[in-house]
């Protein structure tokens, strides 16, 4: 058994199946220029993408050992006629913001007479819009691979492979690391469990990762460092959780004291993840996540009114000082990035300005604001597909884009045009570098988060150019270099690139 099976005990797949020359292209389709995307930003550090495609390198890692594979992450790279011409089958991945790159994928694929397997959050979701496909292995691959593979082996491959089972993820691979231009990204992508144990109507996590949080073994997670380690990958790591604190008593006891013992001696390794607002209930978490390494989190805010925290079922987020549980967050030393949503049934039109204020009081620096959108396989879907509130065009997957396939409540026109402001507002040039500010006043600087490096440097004057110089905000830059140079000397890495998320973010939503 080779060590990436050997790694959680048991082997995932057979990897002798289908012995003989198979030439796989695993193809990740592009993201266009979302807020997600940091386009804007990670030219600045020549960087091409934020992380590699983790479900396809864990896929990668499952299929027969004998057979070639070759990724291309259209977003770091061009798919060419060679590589097509290249390989014997397409492997296909992508969440439905994805959705006109992946099919563009498929037709030239299909064009070059190639077999297409797809599978991974859109696919599982929207398996029914893609009847060019081959075949759909579906869920999570760890169940529906190897009835594939088998299938396949044997001449009989299906056209859907799904499953209503959740998987072991003890018997998740390394991902396949190796096939990954490591330089070409920003940060590298790990994942420590799966599902989310809360409910929230919009979601779809918990359809395709259930309720249960699924951990990974504290051994299991700290093979896969070690490989991402040796590989030559010193910088941050994100990882892909639902809601990492969803096992406290894990986190605590396992993983947390692994983490730790293995940053001793590295430098420069912070990790982010997505947790829920309750981490503020607990100081020990979060000193713990602060030793282990973590520097941020993402949480689902989603909104300061009650009534519609209540309306989506986000019950966690109820009866709390939202502003003052962030707040503990980062004086922990731990920066918040936020989800907010407009748009519920409930809301009036005052929750544009209730929105606005909310952000800035608490210092998120990084908010994501969108219209809620109806994602197939979510319980909001279901409702309002009973209540005919559907639009014929399919949700694009972007909730910050502007666009909603919801038959609002509220009238469309104010809708948009509540949500243009708030993003005009929050991301002008003298409401962002104040918020940065409020922000930086509030951290705790517990350990130096990035190891900086050449192009981190060269960053720094690419940003005197094109901010300090160029740019609308100017004066707010010069003005937040000097405040941090003197009240917060060592957050100057930081304010830099919160800076330059406030020069990417105005223009991914154009
Ligand atoms: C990390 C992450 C991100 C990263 C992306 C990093 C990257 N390079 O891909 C960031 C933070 C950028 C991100 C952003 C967004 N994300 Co996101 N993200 C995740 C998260 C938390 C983890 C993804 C991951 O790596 N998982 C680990 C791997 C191992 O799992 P996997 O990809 O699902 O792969 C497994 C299976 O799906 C399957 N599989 C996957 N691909 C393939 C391919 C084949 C051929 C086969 C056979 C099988 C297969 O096998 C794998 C092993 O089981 C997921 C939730 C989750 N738990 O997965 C959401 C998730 C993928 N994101 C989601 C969304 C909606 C978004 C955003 C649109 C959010 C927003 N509102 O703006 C943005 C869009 C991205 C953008 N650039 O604009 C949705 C997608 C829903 C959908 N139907 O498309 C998810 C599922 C969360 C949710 N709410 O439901 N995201
Ligand atoms: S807490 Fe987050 S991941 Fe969990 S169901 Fe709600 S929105 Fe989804």
């Amino acid at each position: 058994m080779s060590k990436r099976e050997s790694v959680g005990g048991r082997s995932t797949v057979d990897r002798s199946v289908g012995k003989g020359s198979m030439n796989v292209l695993l193809v990740y389709p592009e993201f266009s220029d979302t807020f997600w995307s940091f386009k804007y930003a990670l030219r600045f550090i020549r960087k091409r993408a934020f992380s590699p495609p983790l479900g396809l390198l864990t896929v990668a890692a499952m299929l027969p050992e004998a057979w070639d594979k070759r990724l291309i992450d259209v977003n770091i790279t061009n798919l060419t006629d060679q590589d097509l011409a290249w390989a014997d089958m397409v492997f296909v991945s992508g969440m439905a913001i994805q959705r006109d790159s992946a099919r563009e994928i498929i037709a030239r694929a299909k064009d070059g007479g190639l077999k297409i397997v797809a599978g991974g959050p859109m696919f599982t979701t929207e398996q029914d819009s893609f009847p060019e496909v081959d075949h759909l292995v579906l869920n999570e691959a760890e169940l529906t691979l190897q009835p594939f593979l088998d299938d396949l082996k044997a001449g009989r491959a299906k056209r859907v492979y799904s499953t209503t089972e959740f998987a072991d993820i003890h018997q998740s691979p390394i991902p396949a690391w190796e096939l990954v231009d490591m330089r070409k990204y920003a940060s590298m992508i790990i994942q420590f469990s799966r599902g989310c144990p809360f409910n929230c109507e919009f979601c779809s996590v918990t359809e395709l990762f259930g309720h249960g949080t699924r951990l990974k073994s504290a051994e299991q997670v700290i093979a896969e460092l070690d490989e991402l380690y040796a590989l030559g990958w010193h910088g941050p790591i994100f990882s892909g959780d639902d809601n990492l604190i969803g096992s406290k008593a894990y986190l605590k006891g396992e993983l947390l004291p692994a983490l730790i013992a293995w940053q001793k001696g590295k430098r420069g390794i912070g990790f982010g993840t997505e947790v829920s607002i309750n981490l503020a209930d607990d100081p020990e978490l979060m000193d713990l996540m602060v030793r282990a390494g973590f520097t941020t989190v993402f949480i689902g805010i989603e909104t300061p009114d009650q009534d519609a925290l209540t309306e989506c079922g986000k019950n966690l987020n109820t009866n709390r000082d939202l502003v003052a549980d962030v707040k503990r967050i980062q004086q922990a030393g731990i920066q918040v990035q936020g989800g907010f949503i407009v748009g519920f049934d409930s809301d009036t039109p005052s929750i544009f300005q209730r929105q606005i204020d909310f952000i800035q009081q608490s210092g998120i620096v990084t908010a994501m604001v969108g219209l809620l959108q109806a994602i197939p396989g979510t319980k909001l879907f279901e409702r309002l597909g009973q209540e005919g509130r559907l639009q014929e065009d399919p949700a694009t997957g972007d909730n910050a884009d502007g666009v909603t396939n919801i038959v609002s409540k509220m009238d469309p026109e104010t809708l948009q045009e509540g949500y243009r402001r708030i993003m005009k507002t929050i991301y002008s040039p003298s409401v962002h570098y104040q918020r940065i500010r409020i922000f930086l006043r509030e951290f705790k600087f517990r350990r130096l988060e990035t190891r900086l490096d050449v192009q981190h440097i060269l960053a720094l004057f690419r940003s005197f150019y094109h901010l300090g110089l160029r740019n609308r905000g100017r004066l707010q830059y010069w003005r937040l270099l000097l405040w941090t140079i003197f009240r917060k000397p060592k957050a100057l890495p930081m304010a830099v690139t919160l800076a330059l998320y406030g020069y990417h973010f105005p223009r991914s939503f154009g």
